[in-house]
């Protein structure tokens, strides 16, 4: 039971004995540290308690190079069920809880949706008291921050440590050694509670730190080398410094191999450590482990395991490789070719020589499987995991485990009939779907107070936070003006909250009554924030013609980072930028449109940005997007989805209704069929969709400047000449710009009438059960780990 009193306590003895301060003095960050420590002192025992009884059976383990946690505390609180007693205590102490929340750091160790699905995985599978570990890399620097200078962004390095951590626990015991072919090092983990829902079991999230096995060389020290002395332990700590800001693109970086590999190594020599103490034989070790590989990254686990096993522990080949292939599936999270990874051999060997020697080995034996089954030979070169000096990760995670999923239906009928159709015909039973979901506490219990209360108040009880179907129960209010009018009374609480956030951030003025039309996620050529921009340009100018014309004003947001290295995604960024400038001070315009790009998108912005929108752009080509996350955050929150069908976006309407969405665009069936007979005329489109050219041209025409970077000109060339590596407009804008234009007169339209609007919103909070991530982790648990839950 939580006391107050102790609590209270609590905060300021650890301010005196971490600071050897008294609560007056002490400055914010400290407080932080202390509330958040007092929180670790509440949930240790029970931490332990959680850690024996998984131990008695089978557990999982997510293999993840990116978690993308954002805050702790605020969540944890949710979490316990304390955030009201903790802000009463807070209050007492004349501190202010948001306050002290907003100061802290996010934990953004990962790139997008990818992991940020990791993270909602991790908290779905503590509510569930499921037996699920998390390993990881502990970056010292996470994604970069963002800034706009000039409507460029510049890329800051982000040292998310620099006021300590703690929500972790250094486990010096544990450290493991990591060999690589020019070094050894130390992987120290550092683990971090992950505190379930409505349960008192709290699961652990693990990550690995390098570090020198020899902390600097003393004899060059003494002889006064002093960067000498250290380079050694430099050497070690680069390999996991800084997060890859890459998103869907693999470098084929040695450092990040050595990334990959680290991660691998130590959670495997972690795992058959604790087995050994079992002793019992290691056929039996599937029965005890399965162990999910987050897309590519970490799938030199295979031929890791493999190694361990047969040097390390004598094994033979085949025993080992059976109990490889039962250990591991795989999730693939991208179709994008350029997203699966492949190690140039030469690269590979250098750094890895025995992992590379067993590659090979799988490589002959899965040849002469395919020979076996009378596959032809150019097919076997294809497929083969070793070919043109690239080793296929992709192929050697098929190959290498029980089941390979894809992450939202469509997502998986394409890998299985298209992308990886060979690969579903050879192991058609391999196959399987898990359609993705997200977290609701954090991402309405914390992000969405308001909501969360009302609704809690309407069904009566809270359990609905963990069984998210029961929203539906709600529908039958569809039609009730008050609790409609109170839901947009919320709404409307929540845009004047980001309204008031976007002015400190950005210092931008925004209407209440506007639409909040926001697309926030990476920046990325086929999620297509570019034809957003088209349209919003093309609206100016009409409106520019037509002063008079009929209009509901909309305040377009953005969020998004680039890819450091990702040159056209920079210059979406800055032509973006450019059009806010336009228009936002064009004062014959700026009453009716706004755009506002908000720098530094993360999880902690996110949660500001969900609750408040009114419209959900979802508009990547179709067949590109994998699922999407922030989709299900919107519906979540309210918000109708104004999108192609694509992802997860298909199950949404399906679950929400055609009706109470914007389904707009050129569909996967439409897309092939103009791939395969090459068909499509951009061209075309660019001359005869009224409107379309005098947008684009302003890439060119000197309407925008982008400072003698070339940048502007750069897209206009992709979507009308191709360049070496792709067609002229590949991402298919121009086909849906005039459809797309259309779906947002519509959305104008069914928004004059706020109950007509209202009603829409609602029915997709309403159906937004199946998108919680908890059913996702059933499914795993039960589909793929064969895992139950154990509750302490
Ligand atoms: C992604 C897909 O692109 C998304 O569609 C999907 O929702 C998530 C989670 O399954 O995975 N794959 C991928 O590489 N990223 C995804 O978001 N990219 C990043 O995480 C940056």
């Amino acid at each position: 039971m939580f006391n107050k009193v102790d609590f209270k306590e609590d905060i300021l003895k650890i301010l005196k004995i971490h600071f050897g301060k008294s609560l007056d003095n002490s400055l914010s960050n400290e407080k932080y540290y202390a509330v958040s420590k007092a929180i670790m002192n509440l949930i240790t025992d029970n931490w332990i308690k959680t850690d024996i009884k998984y131990k008695e059976g089978k557990e999982a383990y997510y293999f993840s190079a990116e978690y993308l946690m954002g805050r702790a505390l605020g969540n944890n609180l949710i979490n316990l069920g304390l955030y009201e007693d903790v802000k009463e205590v807070l209050n007492e102490l004349e501190i202010d809880i948001n306050n002290i929340e907003n100061l802290e750091e996010d934990a953004g160790l990962g790139n997008g949706g990818l992991g940020r699905l990791a993270a909602c995985f991790m908290d779905s599978s503590a509510t569930l008291s499921l037996p699920v570990t998390g390993y990881g890399l502990r970056y010292n620097y996470g994604i970069f921050k963002q800034e706009f200078k000039n409507g460029f962004q510049v890329e800051k390095a982000d040292n998310w440590l620099k006021h300590g951590d703690p929500w972790s626990v250094k486990r010096e015991e544990d450290t493991v050694i990591v060999d690589f072919s020019d070094s050894k090092v130390k992987a120290v983990p550092y683990d971090t509670p992950i505190i379930g829902y409505g349960t008192n079991n709290v699961n652990t999230l693990r990550l690995w730190q390098a570090e020198p096995i020899m902390e600097f060389d003393f004899t060059l020290f003494n002889e006064q080398e002093y960067d000498k002395s250290v380079k050694e332990k430099n050497r070690a700590e680069d390999i996991t410094r800084v997060l890859y800001p890459n998103d869907s693109k693999e470098e084929g970086k040695i450092l990040r191999l050595k990334q990959q590999y680290l991660l691998a190594s130590a959670s495997l020599q972690d795992l058959i450590r604790e087995f050994k103490l079992r002793n019992i034989d290691f056929s039996e070790f599937p029965k005890y482990h399965a162990i999910q590989l987050n897309d590519t990254h970490p799938v030199v686990a295979i031929p890791e395991l493999m190694r361990l096993l047969i040097d390390g522990e004598g094994l033979d080949w085949s025993k080992a490789w059976e109990i490889t292939q039962k250990t591991f599936a795989y999730t693939n999270h991208t179709i994008l070719s350029e997203a699966l990874e492949k190690w140039y051999v030469p690269l590979f060997k250098k750094v890895l020589p025995r992992i590379y020697e067993i590659i090979t080995l799988i490589d002959e034996r899965f040849v002469e499987e395919l020979k076996s089954k009378n596959i032809k030979e150019d097919k076997i070169e294809e497929m083969r995991i070793i070919s043109n000096e690239l080793i296929h990760m992709a192929w050697l995670a098929i190959h290498g485990t029980y089941t390979t999923n894809g992450v939202a239906q469509l997502h998986t009928d394409i890998l299985k009939n298209q992308e990886l159709n060979d690969w579903y015909k050879l192991y058609p039973n391999r196959f399987q779907n898990k359609t993705n979901g997200i977290t609701p506490r954090r991402w309405i219990a914390l992000a969405n107070k308001e909501l969360t209360d009302f609704i809690a108040e309407l069904l009566g009880q809270e359990d609905w936070l963990t069984d998210l179907s029961m929203l539906k129960e709600l529908e039958k209010y569809s039609d009730d003006e008050e609790i409609l009018n109170k839901f947009l009374g919320i709404k409307r609480e929540k845009k004047e909250q980001l309204a008031r956030y976007i002015k400190e951030e950005e210092g931008i003025d925004i209407n209440i009554d506007s639409i909040f039309d926001i697309q926030i996620k990476r920046l990325h050529e086929y999620k297509r924030q570019l034809l957003n921009a088209f349209h919003i340009l093309d609206l100016y100018y009409r409106i520019k013609e037509n002063p008079n014309m009929d209009f509901v004003p909309k305040t377009f947001i953005f969020g998004a980072k680039a890819a450091p290295g990702y040159f056209r995604a920079k210059g979406i960024i800055k032509y973006i930028n450019e059009i806010a400038k336009l228009i936002n001070n064009d004062p014959k315009v700026n009453e009716k449109i706004k755009v506002v790009f908000v720098h530094n998108y993360r999880v902690s912005y996110a949660e500001k940005l969900f609750p408040a929108a009114d419209v959900s752009e979802q508009i990547s080509t179709a067949g590109k997007e994998a699922s999407g996350t922030g989709n299900m955050k919107f519906m979540l929150n309210g918000t109708p989805t104004l999108g192609t069908y694509d992802g997860a976006n298909v199950e949404i309407v399906e679950e929400a209704g055609e009706d109470n969405n914007f389904i707009f665009g050129a569909r996967v069936e439409e897309i092939e069929e103009m791939k395969k007979n090459n068909s499509y005329d951009p061209e075309k489109y660019y001359e005869n969709i009224k409107g379309l050219k005098r947008v684009v041209d302003t890439l060119i025409d000197g309407t925008f400047d982008d400072e003698g970077t070339g940048m502007f000109e750069e897209l206009y060339d992709a979507l009308l000449k191709g360049a070496s590596w792709h067609e002229p407009d590949h991402y298919f804008i121009f086909r849906d710009f005039d459809d797309y234009r259309k779906s947002h007169e519509e959305v104008s339209n069914a928004y004059k009438d706020k109950l007509v609007w209202a009603k829409k919103c609602w029915i997709n909070m309403a159906n937004a059960g199946k998108f919680n991530s908890d059913r996702t982790i059933r499914q795993y648990a039960e589909e793929i780990w064969s895992i139950n839950s154990k509750r302490i």
